[in-house]
């Protein structure tokens, strides 16, 4: 890790507690992003072009366990993760950030995801939340979630909104040095939005979302609309979450999503994440929609569709797509961010 990043930490840490306790253990639920961040200001920093906002997904995301060792050693749901790869690497040039502040040779980091390891739901999202959350516990820093997030953002920009359970905007912020570019809860529950998926595949895409959105910004002759349109998509969903309007919250997001993938297609070469089947829900969606129900779909970097929807239409959107697996947002079993 560069030192800016080095920096970046050390100025995050100066609010810090210290504790220094033996484990650490953070959990972070997963999250789809009804506006999408797509496209970075600064890759070494992580802060983005546009603001973002989200849902989390309740149950769904990433258990984190840590404790100090002389090296690093990472288990990913029960299996040994092979140091040479390139998740463990990637884990390893993050966790650079921390050994000094937390005392820590190396760190044993034991993950357990309740959802597939890059198939488009976001899973280095939660990882690097939950893992930011571990690292808060093990090394007692006491730190609030807004600062947390900023840690998580560098090493997954999606993670910095999986610090919170809900709705999250994380705000692309001005300044160079990224002290600004944070996320928050939106104080509110939604409790008849529910979220349904339609996993058409667990395989990992062939590519990531840090190259994608990097040949798109720097490819894509439509990238050009693509900040301004985020940001007034960005207002609208905020305005649509207080007004509890749902017409508006899912037309938003739905467009939101097509548009990033039309800006992505366009790039050189072009990327497309969607398979076949994709498109076909994406028509029975509108051809739904076009008959009477409210039903809306957002799609992330992979060719997994989500749906949105209320709780009054769920027989009839469970009917429709049979397969579904509906989430709960809202739900009293969900624990609400501390
Ligand atoms: C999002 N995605 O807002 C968008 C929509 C995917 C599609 O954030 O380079 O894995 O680690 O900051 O966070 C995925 O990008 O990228 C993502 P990095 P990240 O959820």
């Amino acid at each position: 890790m560069s030192e800016i990043q080095h920096q970046f930490v050390k100025k995050i840490l100066t609010s810090a507690s210290h504790g220094a306790y033996e484990k650490g253990r953070g959990l972070a639920p997963s999250n789809i992003a009804l506006c999408k961040y797509w496209g970075k200001r600064d890759t070494t920093l992580n802060l983005p072009l546009n603001s973002s906002l989200s849902i989390s997904l309740g149950e769904k995301g990433t258990c984190t366990q840590i404790r100090r060792v002389p090296n690093d050693q990472f288990i990913l749901n029960g299996e040994p993760i092979d140091p040479a790869t390139p998740f463990a690497q990637r884990l390893s040039t993050f966790l650079e950030l921390f050994r000094e502040p937390c005392r820590a040779p190396g760190f044993e980091v034991i993950t357990d995801n309740t959802i597939p390891t890059a198939a488009g739901l976001a899973s280095s999202a939660s990882g690097y939340a939950a893992l930011v959350l571990a690292l808060n516990d093990l090394a007692g820093w006491d730190l609030p979630r807004q600062l947390l997030s900023m840690l998580a953002r560098l090493g997954s920009g999606s993670a910095s909104r999986s610090l919170f359970t809900g709705f999250a905007c994380w705000h692309r912020g001005e300044r160079a040095d990224g002290t600004d570019s944070f996320a928050e809860a939106i104080e509110t529950t939604w409790s008849d939005l529910r979220i349904g998926i339609l996993t058409l595949t667990e395989a990992e895409k062939p590519v990531g979302s840090r190259a994608g959105m990097q040949r798109t910004l720097e490819t894509s002759p439509r990238y050009a609309g693509w900040p301004a349109r985020a940001e007034v998509d960005f207002e609208l969903l905020q305005r649509a979450i207080v007004q509890r309007d749902f017409e508006t919250l899912g037309a938003t997001a739905e467009a939101n999503a097509l548009e990033m993938h039309a800006t992505m297609r366009a790039a050189a070469p072009p990327l497309d994440y969607f398979l076949p089947e994709t498109r076909t829900h994406i028509d029975r969606v509108q051809h739904l929609r076009a008959a009477g129900l409210p039903i809306y779909l957002t799609i992330d970097a992979g060719p997994n569709v989500k749906l949105l929807f209320q709780a009054a239409h769920t027989t009839e959107v469970a009917a429709a797509f049979p397969a579904l697996e509906i989430i709960d947002p809202f739900g009293a079993s969900h624990a609400r961010t501390p």
